[in-house]
């Protein structure tokens, strides 16, 4: 049985052109026969994101030949927090928690700042502080791919551990369960570019997914998504990781 890998991009004016804006993406991992299934909910997903109407979509479906590798999902820890400021001072105790040291996570949030428009992922020595991705697609950020959970299985995990959550903790304990699993990762900082949507998460293989309420104020486009990275690692092989490797994600 094969399964394909359906990945959907929009924008504001095409992705090479000047001033183009990321409106959404989205990754699913399918059985033949779900492929239509699959392109109409990423087509709905394009067309209907509070960043905006894309006048520019693509989405592309491609078979996966390397073996699917099923994992669990991390488990998730939900944090209330009452302001930005609280959010934030969480999100970086928990960091340095993840062996990420406080100046390293001070210089990733200059470059959280340099960087708000891109699409995808940027990658930071956990040492150094150093972006890692840079020389790699024309330092637009890594976009993790070729993930999904499946739906009957994922409603089953909502309905015993999460209670009514959202398909935006799918998609994004999905990716960061992910990232999670490689060695390479010490841990992810992520919130949401959707301006409606202000809760983020600190993951990691330790400590699990940690949801925070409030890492942006209402109405703040300016999303994040970090990878802290163990640079001893082969930073080549860890990105076609992140890129091509199939996972499942099943409780
Ligand atoms: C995103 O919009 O893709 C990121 C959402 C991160 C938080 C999801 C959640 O845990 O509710």
């Amino acid at each position: 049985l094969s399964y394909y890998s359906v990945r959907m991009r929009a924008s504001k004016s095409k992705p090479h052109e000047e001033g183009g804006k990321h409106i959404s993406g989205g990754e699913q991992l399918v059985l033949f026969d779900e492929i239509r299934g699959a392109v109409d909910k990423l087509l709905h997903k394009s067309l209907t994101h509070s960043r905006g109407t894309p006048d520019f979509a693509q989405i592309q479906f491609e078979v996966v030949d390397e073996p699917v590798q099923v994992i669990s999902p991390l488990q998730v820890t939900t944090h209330t927090t009452n302001s930005v400021d609280e959010g934030q001072l969480l999100a970086q105790n928990l960091l340095m928690k993840c062996g990420v040291p406080f100046p390293i996570i001070q210089k990733a949030y200059l470059l959280v700042e340099e960087y708000a428009e891109l699409s995808g992922a940027i990658l930071i020595d956990s040492k150094t502080g150093q972006r890692l991705d840079e020389s790699y697609h024309n330092g637009k950020g890594i976009r993790v791919s070729r993930m999904d959970w499946r739906d009957e299985n994922f409603k089953k995990w909502n309905r015993e551990i999460a209670a009514n959550q959202n398909n935006r903790l799918k998609e994004a304990l999905t990716l960061a369960s992910k990232v999670s699993m490689h060695q390479a990762t010490v841990a992810e900082l992520c919130w949401s570019d959707d301006p409606d949507y202000t809760t983020g998460y600190v993951a990691s293989k330790k400590f699990g997914y940690q949801r925070i309420t409030t890492l942006k104020q209402y109405g703040n486009e300016q999303g994040c998504r970090i990878f802290f990275v163990d640079s001893s690692e082969d930073v080549t092989k860890y990105i076609d990781y992140l890129k091509t490797n199939p996972v499942l994600i099943q409780w």
